[in-house]
């Protein structure tokens, strides 16, 4: 077995976006492609000689086979030990979990999270530090500007790694174990939650279903859920992971996960209802008849923390993304702990739990998790939700009803138009940025504008800057607008719409969210020009 040194050509598109590099699968089979990013990984993280890394992914199609070429390349790279999930396996969480439990020096993930999976659909990339957490934006530039002026990178000439037995073999120098990628991450799971509480409650004739899209978290949710928890078989529904999802989309919205949508909107629903994603990091949660915002169930998680035993301690702190609605805002007050804003983008969280100032974080975009990983966590939110339900012996409704009874409801939408030509969706937001001045102290309807800006962000551990993360109007009752462009997707440009409206008043609480919301949509559509612009009367996708 030789190491090989390969001359390449860089390519100019590998800058990595919200979360790693997304591309379609065939942008990375191009010659080379692939190999460029991963050798520009490692020359920018300085892994120590012998250093220790995880590698695994959702499973979608074109896993094996960068696995395969990713292990010669560790290989090559001088790396002493490859953590490799069975199958070339491991959930984006239970890969922070990997990471972290065996202090390894990182790892690298493939996955493009939600986005469909197929020979012509989206394949992704990214590296998790030390932390377990996606490297700052420090790391994810440095990677880039390697991507830039790559001369060559360096393989190990070897047969292909068998990765569905368990043990250990070599690579050249380097040991490749190839670990049952769930068992760590249920271990985890144990630690925090009542499981005996949560067994006692699908027991008695409480009734789940949980929708794994046919991505990667069917194994885990089987053992956990099923397995470990004693729900029925077939609690967990599509738990069969597959390369394309089954041909799905495997986003748990109310659109994507309709299987599910159907059962819980349906006669005889289930008490409970619950989808991860492609790669097991976002969830969804539903009751009968009943879908909680993903901005609500992270102010719930807060307010209910202590009733799991991983957070009876209480919380130092919660994170959100700027999108996500401010209702954690008001937990965080009645709490007496402090509340972040970042911007989108889970990266933007890890300092904070390093630095334990924040135990809960989550956002808008369906993703919740805490300083046990430091990636958001699909299964972890939906144990969470399970053990408070196990221990308050209320529906998720009157739960989330008696919530907004207490803190007000932060009605909350976000509107995506996917797939724009791209120089639309930019008319749209320099459009924006220019009206600032004509907006600022504007009446708009019921809504007067406070400021306008352009969010940019501090991060109060390392003082890095990070500057035009989304157009903000904000009004002077705390309602805001905020308009996005999406870093994960891979065609065109995706435009986001987030609307939120606070109302204190509980008689109003019952409002149905597009009704209480109807006039700041108009008002979104009408000074963003957005119609016009891009042609699209409607949006792709409403949450
Ligand atoms: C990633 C990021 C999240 C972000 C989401 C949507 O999630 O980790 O922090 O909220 O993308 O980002 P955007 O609005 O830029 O599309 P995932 O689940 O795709 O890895």
């Amino acid at each position: 077995m030789s190491i090989r040194t390969v001359v390449t050509q860089p390519f100019s598109d590998q800058k990595p976006g919200t979360s790693g590099l997304r591309k379609k699968v065939p942008v990375f089979q191009q010659t080379h492609y692939l190999e460029n990013f991963v050798q520009s990984i490692f020359d920018s993280i300085a892994a120590p000689q012998g250093a220790t890394l995880v590698v695994g992914g959702d499973g979608r199609y074109y896993n094996r086979e960068a696995i395969q070429t990713i292990l010669k390349m560790a290989a090559a790279n001088g790396f002493g030990e490859v953590l490799v999930g069975r199958g070339g396996i491991l959930s984006t969480p239970a890969a922070s979990c990997v990471i972290r439990k065996y202090q390894t020096f990182g790892g690298i993930i493939l996955s493009a999270s939600h986005n469909p999976g197929g020979p012509e659909e989206d394949f992704g990339i990214k590296f998790n530090s030390s932390n377990g957490g996606p490297a700052t934006e420090t790391v994810t530039e440095a990677i880039f500007s390697r991507s830039k002026n790559i001369a060559s990178y360096r393989i190990l000439d070897a047969a292909d790694v068998a990765l569905d037995k368990l043990g250990e073999t070599t690579l050249g120098a380097m040991k490749v174990k190839v670990i049952d990628p769930v068992n760590d991450y249920a271990e985890l799971m144990e630690s925090l939650f009542d499981f005996d509480s949560i067994r006692a409650l699908l027991k008695n004739d409480f009734r789940m279903r949980f929708d794994a899209m046919h991505a990667v978290n069917g194994p885990y949710a089987k053992e956990i859920i099923e397995r470990r928890l004693g729900a029925p078989v077939g609690s967990v529904m599509n738990g069969v992971p597959l390369e394309d999802f089954g041909g799905g989309h495997p986003d748990p919205n109310l659109t994507y996960a309709h299987d599910l949508v159907e059962i819980m909107y349906g006669d005889d629903a289930p008490d409970f209802g619950a989808a991860s994603d492609g790669d097991g990091d976002r969830n969804m949660i539903l009751g009968k008849h009943f879908f909680v915002t993903p901005s609500d169930s992270l102010a719930l998680l807060a307010a209910n923390a202590t009733l799991a035993p991983g957070y009876k301690q209480g919380l130092a702190g919660i994170a959100r993304s700027m999108p996500t609605s401010a209702a954690a805002d008001r937990v965080a007050k009645a709490l007496n702990i402090p509340c972040y804003e970042t911007p989108t983008g889970w990266k933007f969280f890890g300092n904070l739990m390093d630095a334990g100032k924040v135990t809960l974080c989550g956002e808008e975009s369906f993703g919740t998790g805490s300083d046990h990983v430091r990636e958001k966590d699909g299964l972890w939110a939906v144990l969470f939700w399970l053990n408070i339900l196990a221990v308050r012996k209320q529906s998720v409704e009157s739960i989330v009803r008696e919530h907004w009874a207490k803190f007000g409801r932060n009605f909350y939408s976000r509107y995506d138009y996917e797939a724009l030509p791209t120089e639309a969706a930019n008319g749209v937001m320099l459009h924006l940025r220019d009206s600032f001045a004509g907006l600022t102290g504007k009446a708009l309807g019921r809504y007067s504008v406070q400021t306008c800006d352009d969010f940019s962000y501090t991060d109060p551990v390392d003082g890095s800057v990070s500057k035009s993360q989304g157009v903000r109007i904000l009004f002077s009752d705390g309602s805001r607008i905020i308009y996005r462009l999406s870093g994960t997707g891979t065609e065109g440009a995706t435009l986001r719409v987030y609307l939120e409206a606070y109302e204190a008043d509980a008689a109003r609480h019952h409002l149905d969210a597009q009704e209480a919301l109807k006039e700041l949509i108009g008002i979104a559509l009408e000074i963003s020009e957005l119609v016009q612009r891009t042609g699209r009367e409607r949006p792709t996708v409403i949450t």
